[in-house]
């Protein structure tokens, strides 16, 4: 690999970067011309098949060429030309493997025969389907208590298979359905129903063409759901004002050019996103939109007093919130400098911003990671609600809120059953359908199963899709903690990190990808997933499958099904696998508000939404009105700053995605809009920490945990980039950071990792080979962003 550069890149977002970076990846990856017409059917509704990457929502009627750079790197990812199959497990032990990092473990290609791992040979040798399914539901009965086993599932697997799984794991006895929004957006699954009585967006497409105003916080548009950009450009050329909140200038939030656009490609026509563009500190978000409430307030008094219109929505309020005199003299008591201080902005740029929000009638609050991975992540997402509903932008035509979420299923699973919630379960449904008794005690979310992992208190992991261990905190703790389970059983498309970190019991069940034809009893099959917006449609995969003996991921659950639980007279796993629309009746059945006739309504074009109380201005909280609800805290982190946080050389790391990746599914060493190439093993600062902590451009550095709980966190070598952060902020890569992130930093209430502000030091190393293969370090190469 050449060396790695670091310089500013100046070209917008989208443009012609872009579609190099799109035409790379298809070469790459060997995807023939049939393969490239893919994309043409990508997002198109009933008979193309919904993007495997972000859960954006899929304008209807569809646009000709209706996917982004990403979308096109994650469907050449999956369509790859290179397998995986039993002479790669033959050539390598996993001991090798356990050296390479995440690029060159997922650069191997699809995943093609079940394996199981053989200890004796320290390799994964390939195993008969039926052999597989016999010794894990073999090994799933013997264990002493269901609840000893975690039914993980990423967010990229369909309504139908997310249904089916939440349905074995509950008919075998547990609620331990943790997902992978226990580390994403379950901080806006505890504060929006708090608020307004809804867990996710209020908005839907329409509502952005609507809005003629924005507030936008913590999330990378142009790397993570680049096709919003398109609507973030419309609304810009309503002359909409966009309002940015983040630590970094991410390009995406800055300028874009529309790569599907000639006129805008062959012209210098760029378009600018963001109006205000606020770097805040790590964690000042509570702070900065207290500092917009109070300007609000003041803004109101001044106006009324001149015997003006004040700038709150007072009918709104009066007719419809909760809270509001208590919320209005917290604010108004916060002194603009310990406001300053704690957001890192000026009172002059929060004045401002209130202004200009103040200018607008329908704004849409948009948010992502920046939120929610906080210590404070429920309260800071309950703050932008407030904020909101001082002028009623809630449950009206272009307002409301918008969690942008992440895996292109993660909203969906949810709706489907996957929690570890026992509350949320329809068990009145579930016990007349299929004559069981759902377990009635709350199951482990993420955190919890981690801690059971390491406490040994968790024997049996299935994973449907992901790659758990990468994914999660403390990874130097976690790994050798899950070579105790007894069983572990990874349902995958490409071999990643968590294959090789083996249980006593190990099996790789390797899947069709949502891309691909799904052939079945009855033909061919569909499957739906519900996107950012609460949009719930028909797909259909397209192309070839890698393999002929890969199984759909409603199979697998249904053999898993058959091989663990006893026959059911209600429910034949076999007719649902031949007839998805089987499994969709039950669902109908099971969630009728949302899904009666799913079979039906899931065929309209522009598919159908699900019913959201709050946007029609219904609040289904326990005040029955929507709730002010107050911070506990203007602080980032008062936990960690006891522990020495505001020391001088104590910094704040925000664990960051590339440009070049999906999640821990590395594409590549380039962050083109970071100006990033070549290399993940970086720590981004500010000029005048360097200085300040006698590191300069170049310098490689390990950086440490400052807690005290007694373990020892540190990865590097990273090499020190100066950076345009705010000064006591840094950022790294996940998941190369993730060794640092303690398992117990996590938001208050809804358990996400607290993945943007770990409290860290970095020291200074002194030998170091830019050649990887030179170990400088007592690290695993994983935690070296290799390169
Ligand atoms: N290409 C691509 N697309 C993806 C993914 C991917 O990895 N690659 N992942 C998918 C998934 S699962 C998810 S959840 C989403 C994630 O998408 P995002 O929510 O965009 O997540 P991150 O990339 O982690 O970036 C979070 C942003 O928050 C900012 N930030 C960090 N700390 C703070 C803070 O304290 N306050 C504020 N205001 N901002 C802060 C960072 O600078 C960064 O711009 O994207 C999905 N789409
Ligand atoms: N430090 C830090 N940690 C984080 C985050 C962060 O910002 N910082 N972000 C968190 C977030 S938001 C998330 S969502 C999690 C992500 O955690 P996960 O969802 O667990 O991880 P992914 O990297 O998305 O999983 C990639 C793997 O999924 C498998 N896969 C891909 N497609 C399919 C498919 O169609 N079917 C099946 N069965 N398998 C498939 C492939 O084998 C691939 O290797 O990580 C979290 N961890
Ligand atoms: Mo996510």
């Amino acid at each position: 690999m050449s060396q790695p550069t670091f310089k500013p890149y100046d070209a917008p977002s989208g443009g012609w970067g872009s579609a190099y970076s799109v035409a790379n990846i298809l070469i790459r990856e060997k995807i023939p011309l049939t393969g490239a017409s893919l994309l043409l059917k990508q997002n198109k509704p009933i008979d193309g098949f919904a993007c495997v990457s972000c859960a954006w929502a899929k304008p209807h009627p569809s646009r000709p060429l209706s996917f982004c750079e990403n979308g096109a790197k994650a469907t050449a990812w999956e369509n790859t030309s290179r397998r995986c199959g039993p002479e790669f497990f033959h050539r390598h032990t996993v001991s090798e493997l356990l050296n390479w990092t995440d690029f060159d473990l997922e650069q191997q290609g699809r995943l093609t025969h079940p394996l199981r791992y053989d200890p004796a040979s320290d390799r994964y040798q390939p195993v008969s389907w039926d052999q597989a399914f016999e010794e894990i539901g073999r090994t799933l009965k013997a264990m002493a208590d269901p609840n000893e086993v975690v039914f993980y599932m990423s967010g990229r697997a369909s309504l139908e298979t997310a249904y089916m799984y939440a349905l074995l794991a509950r008919m075998y006895g547990t609620n331990n359905l943790p997902d992978s929004s226990n580390m994403c957006h379950e901080s806006s699954s505890v504060a929006l129903p708090e608020s307004i009585g809804v867990p996710v967006a209020t908005v839907t497409l329409n509502d952005l063409e609507k809005m003629d105003g924005m507030l936008f916080f913590g999330q990378n548009t142009g790397t993570c759901s680049p096709r919003m950009l398109h609507d973030l450009q419309q609304a810009r050329e309503r002359g909409a004002p966009i309002i940015t909140f983040n630590p970094i200038r991410e390009r995406g939030l800055e300028r874009f050019v529309n790569p599907q656009s000639p006129r805008e490609m062959l012209t210098p026509d760029e378009t600018k996103i963001s109006t205000q563009y606020h770097q805040l500190k790590i964690g000042g978000d509570i702070a900065a939109i207290s500092g917009m409430c109070k300007a609000l307030f003041d803004m109101d008094a001044a106006a009324v007093a001149a015997g003006r219109p004040g700038v709150l929505d007072r009918a709104f309020i009066e007719e419809h919130t909760h809270g509001f005199e208590a919320f209005k003299a917290r604010m108004v008591g916060y002194s603009w400098p310990v406001l300053e201080r704690r957001s890192g902005l000026s009172r002059s740029a929060m004045e401002a911003a209130a202004v200009s929000y103040a200018s607008c009638k329908r704004v849409v609050a948009a948010y992502g990671m920046g939120l929610t991975q906080h210590r404070h992540g429920v309260e800071a997402i309950q703050m932008l609600v407030n904020l909101l509903l001082l002028r009623g932008n809630m449950g009206k035509e272009g307002a409301g809120i918008l969690p942008v979420r992440g895996h292109s299923n993660v909203q969906g699973q949810r709706t489907v059953g996957i929690t570890e919630k026992a509350e949320k379960v329809p068990t009145d449904n579930l016990r007349r359908q299929f004559g069981f008794e759902p377990p009635s005690d709350d199951g482990v979310n993420t955190v919890e199963a981690c801690e059971g992992i390491l406490a040994g208190k968790i024997k049996g992991f299935i994973a449907m899709g992901g790659n758990f261990v990468r994914a999660v905190p403390d990874t130097l703790q976690m790994e050798p903690a899950w070579r105790n389970l007894q069983l572990s059983v990874q349902i995958s498309t490409k071999l990643n990190r968590s294959h090789l970190i083996t249980g006593k019991v190990s099996y790789i069940l390797p899947c069709l990808g949502r891309t691909e034809i799904d052939r079945q009893a009855t033909g061919e099959q569909r499957n739906t997933t519900e996107d950012s917006t609460g949009c719930i449609r028909a797909w259909r995969g397209v192309a070839e499958p890698a393999d002929e003996r890969l199984l759909s991921e409603p199979a697998i659950v249904a053999r898993l099904a058959k091989a663990t639980l006893a026959a059911n007279p209600h429910l034949d796993w076999d007719a649902w696998v031949g007839d998805y629309g089987l499994v969709r009746n039950a669902i109908a059945e099971s969630y009728p508000e949302i899904f009666h006739d799913f079979n039906v309504r899931m065929m309209e074009p522009g598919g159908f939404h699900r019913p959201l109380g709050a946007s029609k201005r219904e609040w289904a909280t326990e005040s029955g009105k929507a709730n002010f609800i107050l911070p506990s805290t203007l602080a980032e982190d008062p936990d960690t700053e006891q522990g020495g946080h505001e020391q001088r050389d104590v910094l704040q790391l925000m664990t960051l995605r590339s440009n070049d990746q999906f999640n821990t599914t590395v594409y590549g060493y380039n962050d083109r809009f970071r100006g990033i190439q070549g290399t993940r093993a970086v720590v981004l600062m500010n000029s005048n920490d360097m200085a300040r902590l006698g590191l300069a451009e170049g310098d490689k550095i390990q950086a440490v945990t400052v807690v005290d709980d007694g373990v020892h966190r540190a990865v590097g070598p990273l090499r020190v980039t100066a950076y345009n952060i705010p000064e006591g902020c840094c950022a790294g890569y996940y998941p190369e950071c993730n060794a640092l992130l303690p398992v117990w930093h996590h938001a208050k209430r809804s358990k996400v990792p607290a993945a943007k502000s770990i409290p860290v030091r970095l020291r200074k190393v002194i030998a170091f080979s830019d050649d990887p293969s030179v170990p400088a370090e007592p690290n695993p190469p994983a935690n070296r962003g290799a390169a």
